[in-house]
């Protein structure tokens, strides 16, 4: 049984909603980041982590999406077949990992990006990384425009890695999600599937 290690609003709730989709046994253990037991398991002390029953460890939100739907075909959970699709799912998971994540570093941990102490620079920080999520949602907006989910084929590991962000810019974008009606929708769509209130309450309850 795998098990993946989670900390509470990371991103490590896209793994558990996929593994959760996939509805195989696992575990889900809560950790604290940088905590004993996360380090143990992975060097950076980040989420998510999985472990498989052979101590197999995989690192990397992307990595282990992209795993788990690889190792259940049967959820039909990685987009259409094809080069092109394949091709697409690998291209919005990067631009989840590479675009969106990143662009919430400043916001999370604006003393990471500045080495002046003040407050006006960390204000400078914070809302520099406010435009550059904007500009992500913008994209993925535009994406979503007339479409379900973000890869044709249905619901996937991209609308499940897509979620914790969208949560993050629904609490601590200055405008929330007004901008972006069709990222709301797809929250809203996967904010009532019951396998995501599942998670969700889990994680919330500890
Ligand atoms: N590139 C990694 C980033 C993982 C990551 O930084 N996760 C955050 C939570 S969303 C974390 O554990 N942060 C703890 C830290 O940076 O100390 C991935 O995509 O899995």
């Amino acid at each position: 049984m795998p098990t993946l290690y989670f900390a509470v609003g990371a991103c490590s709730l896209a793994p558990h909603i996929a593994l959760e989709w996939i509805g195989k046994p696992y575990e889900a253990v809560r950790v604290q980041y940088g905590s004993k037991e996360i380090l143990a398991v992975n060097p950076a002390g980040a989420v998510p982590t999985l472990r498989e029953d052979d101590g197999w460890l995989l690192t990397q939100a992307g990595a282990i999406l992209d795993y788990l739907a690889c190792k259940h075909p049967e959820a039909r959970l990685s987009g259409s077949d094809g080069l092109r699709a394949k091709a697409e799912a690998h291209r919005w998971s990067a631009f989840l990992t590479s675009d969106v994540h990143a662009a919430f570093w400043p916001v999370f941990m604006p003393a990471r990006y500045t080495t002046d102490p003040g407050e006006g620079a960390r204000r400078a920080v914070v809302e520099a990384g406010h435009r550059l999520v904007a500009k992500q949602f913008g994209i993925l907006d535009r994406h979503l425009d007339g479409r379900e989910h973000i890869l044709d084929g249905g619901r996937s590991i991209i609308d499940a890695y897509s979620f914790p962000m969208i949560r993050w810019a629904m609490k601590l974008l200055p405008g929330g999600l007004e901008p972006y009606p069709n990222v709301q929708a797809l929250h809203d769509r996967l904010a009532a599937d019951p396998s995501v209130q599942k998670v969700l309450a889990r994680e919330a309850g500890g």
